[in-house]
């Protein structure tokens, strides 16, 4: 099957261009960075590349080293800002595989050991 085109409506794209406000803790020119409303656990923070692609199955492959390499400075910080054990990194493809917002993105999130994610 293949997927949906993208729509530049999409909350992310909003959050990008300003219309809907963030709480940002990274930006640089191709990649930002930002708090997840509805947090799994506390510091949970979302990476996205500011090019549109709806999730990685459509995401322009020049664009890819740049974004992880954003989530790997990103994941590095939230680790030692949350004083965690380790540092849980996700990404979904499509409702199917658990995607609700379609502009690609990376959930980091700070676990600390014997505390589970809020479900
Ligand atoms: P996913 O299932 O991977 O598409 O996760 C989307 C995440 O986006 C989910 O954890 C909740 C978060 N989210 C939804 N709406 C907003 C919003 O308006 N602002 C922020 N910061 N996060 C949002």
């Amino acid at each position: 099957m293949t997927s949906p085109a993208y729509d530049a409506n999409n909350i992310f794209a909003k959050i990008l261009k300003g219309e809907i406000p963030s709480h940002r803790v990274y930006e640089d020119e191709h990649t930002v960075a930002f708090m997840d409303v509805m947090p799994q656990a506390p510091g949970h923070t979302l990476v996205l590349p500011k090019s549109p692609s709806r999730n990685i199955l459509d995401a322009d492959p020049s664009a890819l080293p740049h974004l992880i390499t954003t989530v790997q400075k990103v994941a590095v910080a939230v680790q030692e800002a949350f004083d965690a054990d380790g540092v849980y990194i996700a990404q979904f493809n499509e409702p199917a595989a658990g995607q609700t917002v379609f502009h690609l993105h990376f959930h980091i999130i700070p676990r600390h050991e014997g505390i589970a994610l809020k479900p």
